[in-house]
């Protein structure tokens, strides 16, 4: 295939200087729950969360990120055996085809899932790190305040983006010195923040990627999404609108060097996570695929 014609996916994918951190990876979100705030009920039956757990494969997702019991503001708490019932199955299937992660606060639930073939912990409450550590799979420290049912009542902070990193720089730190290898930070947009908070934790993001770990973002179809862009009658856009905001903002956070975003929407996510990294990357591409500077990768007449 011509260079010029060739998609920026098979550029970034077939060059011998592709490298892991060239491109972010896109988490696919699988919940299987009755009760999730944008995909609720849609996948509680495993053989449909399989399904699409498989169609997030094919669309591009790196992770599937399987959760049995909803963090959404309000939720009800669901018992350890209920929750394993959902997600193990699911792990089970999956883990053949793609890595799994599990977004469990429970260490009962975290265990089994390791056991079911999950190789990565997103952990809500930042606290697992132990069951990551004897597991020997990579662990996700993420930050809330407060915890699910009650963290939108009155979120408040001194300062949002100083407490915020503190927090995860203490926490990544106690996982590396217990043996976790693999310790992922994320700044835990809409647990416990407010629209400003989540913004202010959004334009400092480079800061964050600056203190080392890899960063996890996750903005999809969250409210402060649809409150911040309200349709034409000025009322909050609801989860089926948010997609252009959800892929806005996770293009920010690649952008800012986040190398991982949390999406429902995984082939739109796709192509933004290819398109950075196939922009990051232009001045190699250019050198190395065709011998000449950036102005190789111009368009060919007729191709727009
Ligand atoms: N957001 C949700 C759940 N888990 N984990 C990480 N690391 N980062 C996030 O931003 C994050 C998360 C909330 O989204 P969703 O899973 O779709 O909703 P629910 O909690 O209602 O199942």
């Amino acid at each position: 295939m011509p260079a010029e014609s060739m998609p920026a996916e098979s550029m970034v994918a077939e060059s011998s200087w592709h490298s892991a951190t060239a491109r972010p990876l896109v988490m696919g979100v699988l919940n299987v729950t009755p009760d999730s705030f944008s995909d609720g009920g849609l996948y509680l039956d495993a053989e449909r969360a399989v399904a699409h757990g498989l169609d997030m494969v094919r669309s591009g997702a790196d992770v599937v990120d399987v959760g049995g019991e909803s963090s959404r503001p309000g939720a009800e708490p669901v018992s350890e055996r209920e929750e394993l019932r959902r997600v193990v199955p699911v792990i089970e299937a999956l883990s053949h085809h793609v890595r799994v992660s599990v977004d469990t606060v429970k260490r009962g639930v975290a265990e089994a899932a390791i056991g079911a073939g999950a190789t990565l912990l997103n952990d809500i409450t930042a606290s697992l790190w132990p069951v990551a550590a004897e597991g020997g799979v990579g662990w996700v420290a993420m930050h809330m305040q407060g915890e699910p049912r009650t963290m939108q009542r009155d979120p408040h902070y001194g300062d949002v983006v100083a407490e915020v990193h503190q927090f995860l720089r203490e926490r990544a730190g106690a996982a590396r010195r217990g043996g976790v290898g693999e310790v992922w930070v994320d700044p835990g947009i809409g647990f416990g923040k407010t629209a400003a908070h989540n913004l202010a934790l959004l334009h400092h993001l480079p800061e964050l990627v600056d203190e080392g770990s890899p960063v996890l973002v996750g903005t999809s179809r969250k409210s402060f999404l649809g409150r911040l862009s309200p349709g034409p009658s000025g009322e909050p856009s609801g989860v089926e609108g948010r997609l252009p905001g959800s892929i806005a903002t996770a293009t920010w956070a690649m952008l800012a060097g986040a190398s991982m975003v949390r999406v429902h929407d995984v082939p739109s996510a796709r192509q933004a996570a290819v398109l950075v990294g196939a922009t990051r990357l232009a001045a190699t591409v250019a050198k190395d695929q065709f011998g000449e500077g950036p102005r190789a990768m111009t368009t060919t007449r007729g191709d727009r």
